[in-house]
């Protein structure tokens, strides 16, 4: 198994596919290409003058640092020649991305997080790129348009990331469940190591930014509660763990079970995280893990964005701990 590479892997889950098409295959390989770019770099980070931050705020009112800038410019200049792609959306940038009329253009949207957590990128922790693949819907020609982009997450043909920890892992799902696969830096290949990846129907970990306790609402604080105090699927108390970097959170949600929750709060009524660009792809992969997300009140991946940048709470992982959220949100709904 360790020798089946992420390429091999793909062209023979093709077939099964009915989204798959060579240009399919061709869009994840670029993509796939970023990644292993954008690794790299972050490897040499503490050697190259690419830690710290740009002095630019972005689009989203946060201190723009050197190397989102730089992954964001990777991912652009690379994707845009894919000859997939017909629209893009960072998180980097405040509007669609258009595919320029030098390039050859294709049926495809990416929209994505070039560096997730990068504010953890000068102590030395996990951080990742997160990305959400969607098709033209049909009939669409010329321009696109952002009614075409601001589509539910549940339209997405694939969704993943790529997270560079100890060793650079890529997580990914066409829609045919989550595989692993971490990079052989020797030979510069990303080798299936997680087949078929499930979340724990109930965990023993709960993830959360306990400091904005006093912020949350009524609802969001007994959530908390409930994982202060309920077994857990250990039998004894739940676990308290945060990176701070969605990424990272998440893909140990998704290998140990358990909760990762990002509540709305005083000041940020719809919470920080972004519905298109982290929160879907990874409620993509939850559900196809056998997990659940939610924003309390409605399924992550039904949610209409408004805007590119529109930002969603968050509450993903198991499938139980998660519906103990939803319980405690509809009994206070009904309060
Ligand atoms: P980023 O995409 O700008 O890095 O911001 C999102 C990050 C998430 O990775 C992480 O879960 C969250 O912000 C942490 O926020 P906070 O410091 O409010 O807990
Ligand atoms: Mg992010």
């Amino acid at each position: 198994m360790a020798d089946v590479t992420v390429t091999e892997f793909l062209l023979f889950h093709q077939k099964k596919s009915p989204h798959a098409t060579g240009k399919f295959t061709g869009l994840l390989y670029d993509l796939i290409l970023s990644c292993k770019t954008i690794s790299r770099r972050i490897n040499k980070a503490g050697l190259l003058d690419i830690l710290g931050g740009t002095g630019v705020i972005n689009v989203q009112g946060e201190a723009v640092q050197k190397i989102d800038d730089l992954a964001n410019s990777i991912m652009i200049y690379r994707m845009e020649r894919s000859g997939a792609m017909c629209a893009m959306s960072s998180e980097e940038n405040p509007d669609l991305i258009r595919i320029g009329p030098e390039f050859p253009r294709g049926d495809y949207i990416m929209i994505f997080d070039p560096l997730d957590g990068s504010s953890n990128m000068d102590v030395n922790i996990n951080i990742g790129t997160i990305f959400s693949i969607y098709r033209r819907p049909e009939g669409c020609t010329g321009e696109v348009r952002l009614e075409e982009v601001l589509r539910k997450g549940e339209n997405q043909v694939a969704a993943g990331y790529c997270l560079y920890g100890p060793s650079t892992m890529l997580v990914l799902s066409t829609g045919q469940g989550v595989h692993g696969f971490t990079l052989d830096p020797g030979v510069g290949e990303f080798l299936l190591s997680h087949p078929d990846m499930k979340i724990p129907e109930q965990g023993w970990i709960y993830s959360c930014n306990e400091g904005y306790r006093e912020k949350w609402d009524a609802a969001a604080r007994e959530c908390c509660e409930h994982f202060h105090k309920a077994p857990s699927s250990k039998g004894g108390a739940y676990s308290a763990r945060y990176v701070g970097s969605l990424v990272a959170d998440f893909h140990r949600t998704l290998i140990y079970g358990g909760i990762y929750m990002y509540p709305p709060y005083k000041g940020r009524p719809e919470g920080k995280l972004r519905l298109m660009c982290e929160a879907n792809p990874l409620a993509f992969l939850a559900e196809q893990a056998g997990g659940a997300a939610t924003d309390g009140h409605m399924r992550i991946l039904e949610k209409v964005p408004t805007q590119l940048h529109s930002r969603t709470p968050l509450f993903i992982g198991s499938k139980k701990d998660v519906e103990a959220v939803g319980e405690i949100y509809r009994k206070h709904a009904a309060d």
